[in-house]
């Protein structure tokens, strides 16, 4: 297999996390995937139809960022065409072009979120009570995917612990698990084995209550895009981007650390923390360096993803190249 350093890379061609499904699929049907060509062929889409030019959200309600915990961004923003039309949501598509038009029309109302496990008042909220419950603001924040690409994102959302503190956890929850809705008549890849169902992620209790972890309604002002995770998906600015689960229908407090999708599939390649990392690299490629979508030329990626001030001391003491 053909390994490209960060600066030969296209954007048509950072597919790391493809590849390796790719490589399993054939093995499930007990062919051996030798080339790259040869798998990207597999997963062409073809007769993909164009794509609705102007795409918008509901306009939001977004009140300034209430505190000083936010580091400010003077890095450009993102267009929003381009973070709406180069997406990850493998439920849709694995073609990054293709999931806005495949998820145009998933349904996200009625909506709701289980909050349950190891908390004192378990509750299933429903989605508009839940959004009314906590005021959204605006957070800027880098957004770096494990494949070598970032964006800046002006999200639209709430401390996640605003809504952990509203079920009470009990004092032997540790971890929080997070689960995407399964809807295989609305997500087509769920009736293939892309990925293990429904997809699933999870977070230390204390990264999970750290003031920049956010659930996200919307960005730019605007409530999200199916695209792009709606209608409530989580983010959190130091970790690579799949921490970022999308379309969450149900979150549990647990004493264990909970399974996640990515380390389902590839233990050696995604840990539990996946903390943005340049002095880290992934077995496969190098995560020195980023390419920013609608920049020319690569940055440095930053320890963190230049979060480290906000959140370094949650892993004071650990071996980041053990708990990777
Ligand atoms: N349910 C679900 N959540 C997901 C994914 C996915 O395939 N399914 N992809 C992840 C990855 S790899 C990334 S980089 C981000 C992409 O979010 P964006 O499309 O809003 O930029 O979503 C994450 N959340
Ligand atoms: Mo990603």
């Amino acid at each position: 297999m053909l390994i490209k350093k960060p600066d030969d890379i296209k954007r048509s061609e950072i597919t790391p996390e493809q590849t390796y499904l790719n490589r399993r699929n054939f093995m499930r049907a007990g062919v051996l995937a030798g080339s790259t060509l040869l798998t990207a062929a597999l997963y062409r889409e073809f007769a993909v139809p164009e794509e609705p030019l102007r795409q918008q959200g509901e306009k939001l309600n977004v009140q300034q960022a209430a505190n000083d915990t936010v580091p400010p961004l003077t890095e450009a923003r993102t267009s929003f065409a381009d973070i709406t039309h180069y997406n990850n949501f493998y439920e849709f598509s694995t073609d990054k072009s293709a999931v806005a038009y495949k998820a145009r029309n998933f349904v996200t109302r009625p909506w709701t979120v289980a909050v349950e496990g190891l908390v004192q008042k378990p509750k299933t909220f429903d989605l508009d009570d839940l959004l009314k419950l906590a005021p959204v603001e605006e957070r800027v924040y880098r957004h770096r995917c494990v494949e070598g690409w970032s964006m800046v994102i002006p999200w639209v959302g709430f401390p996640l612990a605003r809504l952990l503190k509203e079920v009470e956890p009990l004092g032997q929850a540790r971890y929080v698990a997070f689960q995407t809705i399964y809807a295989p008549s609305q997500m087509p890849n769920q009736s293939t084995g892309v990925l293990d169902w429904p997809y699933v992620e999870g977070l230390r209790l204390d990264e999970a209550m750290h003031p920049l972890t956010l659930l996200v309604s919307g960005l730019y002002g605007q409530t999200l895009l199916p695209q792009n995770g709606a209608p409530l998906r989580l983010v959190v600015p130091w970790k690579y981007g799949f921490k970022g689960i999308k379309s969450i229908i149900k979150i549990t407090l647990t004493s264990e650390q909970p399974p996640t999708t990515w380390n389902l599939a590839a233990s050696d390649e995604y840990g539990f923390y996946s903390n943005v990392n340049p002095n880290v690299d992934h077995p496969r490629w190098s995560q020195k360096r980023e390419r920013r979508i609608g920049e020319f030329g690569v940055r440095d990626t930053l320890l963190f993803n230049g979060y480290a001030e906000q959140v370094g001391q949650l892993y004071s003491g650990m071996d980041l190249r053990a708990n990777f």
